[in-house]
Parts: C-alpha cells; structure tokens; sequence
C-alpha cells in the first residue's frame, strides 16, 4: 500500500510537500518548459512562448518539416542558439539535489534544452528528445553536434535532411523511455510535477497513472493547469523559487 493520496490539513502546503518527499523511498519527477523558463529558454505557450508568427502545433510537426524544412530548421537553430547561453538554475539542481537524495528517483522531462543533465541530474529520461542531436531522414544516423550549421536546412553526409531527433506531434514517444516513466510513476510514492502546462499526452498522462495508483503528486506552477484540480497538492509559485524549498533540508523555510 502507497502513502495516502489524502493531504494532512494542519500543514501549510510547503510544508507537507517538503515532508512528503522526504520521507518518500520511489520518486519521480516530470518537467516541463516552465523550469527552464528562469533561465531564459522560451516556453511554448502563452504569451512569452511564440515564435514569429508561430505555435508550436504549427512547426514541430512531421507535415510542417515536409513542407517547410528551412523554415521548421530556422525555429530550431534560433533555439539553440538562445539555449546554448543559457545555464541551469536553481529548480535544476534542486532536482539534482533530489536525484542524489532519493534512494529510488527518476525525473523525466518533457525539455529537450539538456539543462537538467548539465546541473548533474542522472536518473533521467528524456521524454520529447533533445535539442542537441541530429536525425538523417535518409539513413537514420543519429549524431550530436552543438555548434551552429553550416547551411539551413543541415543534411548528413549521405544526402539526405538531418532533422531534429525530437518528438513531433503525432510521433510516438521512445517506446523503452515512455515504459520507464510510467513505470516509474505508477511505482512512486511522490511524483513532483513542474513547470508544465499538462496539455500534452502522452507525458501529461504520467501524473495521472501515478494518482490511479495511489501516490501523491505535488504540482508546482505559476498558473493553473488541467493538473491543478486533480492534484493531490498544487502550489502556485516559480519553479526556481519553490523546488529548492521542497528539497531542502528544514521546512521552516515555509514559516
Ligand atoms: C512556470 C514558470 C516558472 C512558466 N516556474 N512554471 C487530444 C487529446 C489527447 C491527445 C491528443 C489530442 N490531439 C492530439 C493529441 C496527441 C498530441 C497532444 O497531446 N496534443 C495536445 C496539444 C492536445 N500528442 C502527440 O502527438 C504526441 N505523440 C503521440 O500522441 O503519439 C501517438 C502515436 C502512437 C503511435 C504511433 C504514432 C503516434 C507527441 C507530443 C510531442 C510534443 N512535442 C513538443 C515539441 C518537442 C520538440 C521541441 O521542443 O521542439 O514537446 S510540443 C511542446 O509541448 C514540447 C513540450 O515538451 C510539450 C509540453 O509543453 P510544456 O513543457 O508543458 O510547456 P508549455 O509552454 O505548454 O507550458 C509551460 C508551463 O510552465 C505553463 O503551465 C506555465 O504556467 C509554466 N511556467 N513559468 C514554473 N518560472
Ligand atoms: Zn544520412
């Protein structure tokens, strides 16, 4: 039997947040944009997130690439180009922190920016991919490279379009990656979500898996989400703000 989903109500939320993932053996983790928001990586949606005239739904798809590729390859080389000057903060390592202190943790994150990586974060899944690798369209050569291209579109050295090796919409997710996380969360005790606005499936179903199975997920955002009422506690605040109070040591911190 997990930990009851019930909240305690003589804690302020911080509190039982923070008490609930010390106490906790089996934790996961689920990130989205909004974590690497304060370190200056655009989110996707609302008003910070467009680009140009753009929606996500728009360009990271497998039909915009077919009909666009310059243009679906400029969004991403302006991304990493934004992203290479951008350097973890501190809901980053307050998840690397958690990582070294759980003895079961797994974060999977939806973030294709490698930020969670570069603050030491191991046990990790990347759910939508990474920024950082290349796909050949031709013959499926998958290769990491960081520096700027030398022609938009890229092609690889047999011919064909490189593309970004990440999640479009209506592309399955890594099968053995999607296993772990739902895995993992169906098993935890605490899942912690953060920074995301829970809109897309399938990783927005992870949090969900875990509520069915009885753990207690902690959700952390600015704003409301689909989460929010579902939750068993949702904190409104900044994730660089309030996860390393979650993590850290005493939870006088919240008083
Ligand atoms: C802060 C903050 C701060 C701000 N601190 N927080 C209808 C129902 C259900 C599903 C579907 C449906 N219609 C279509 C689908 C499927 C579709 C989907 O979910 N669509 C929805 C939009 C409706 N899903 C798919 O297509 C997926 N594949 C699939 O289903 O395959 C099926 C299949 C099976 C077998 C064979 C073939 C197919 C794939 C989804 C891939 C998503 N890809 C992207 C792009 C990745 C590459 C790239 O980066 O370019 O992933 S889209 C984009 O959205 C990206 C993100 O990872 C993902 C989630 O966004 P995220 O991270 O939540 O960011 P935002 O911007 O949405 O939210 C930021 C949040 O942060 C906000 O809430 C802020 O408030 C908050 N915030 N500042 C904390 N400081
Ligand atoms: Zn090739």
């Amino acid at each position: 039997m997990k930990s009851a989903k019930r909240r305690a109500p003589h804690l302020p939320v911080g509190e039982e947040a923070a008490a609930r993932l010390r106490a906790a053996h089996r934790v996961v983790a689920l990130t989205g944009a909004g974590v690497s928001a304060e370190s200056g990586v655009p989110t996707f949606r609302g008003p910070e997130g467009l680009w140009r005239e753009f929606r996500p739904e728009d360009l990271a798809t497998p039909d915009a690439f077919a009909r666009d590729p310059k243009l679906v390859w400029e969004w991403y080389a302006w991304r990493r180009e934004r992203v290479a000057g951008c350097r973890p903060n501190a809901a980053h390592r307050a998840l690397a922190a958690l990582d070294k202190r759980a003895p079961d943790f797994l974060l999977a994150t939806q973030n294709v920016d490698g930020l969670h990586a570069l603050a030491g974060s191991r046990r990790m899944v990347e759910l939508h991919g990474s920024l950082w690798r290349v796909r050949c369209t031709g013959c499926g050569h998958v290769g990491g490279d960081r520096s700027p291209f030398a022609e938009i579109p890229p092609r690889c050295e047999c011919g064909a379009l490189l593309r970004p090796d990440v999640v479009w919409f209506g592309e399955a997710l890594p099968t053995h990656i999607l296993e772990r996380a739902f895995a993992a969360a169906r098993e935890a005790e605490v899942v912690l979500v953060a920074g995301t606005s829970s809109l897309v499936y399938p990783a927005a179903a992870v949090p969900e898996a875990a509520l069915w199975a009885g753990a207690f997920v902690i959700e952390v955002n600015p704003e409301p989400t689909p989460l929010s009422a579902k939750a068993s506690l949702s904190i409104r605040g900044r994730a660089a703000e309030v996860l390393p109070m979650l993590v850290g040591e005493g939870a006088e911190v919240f008083h």
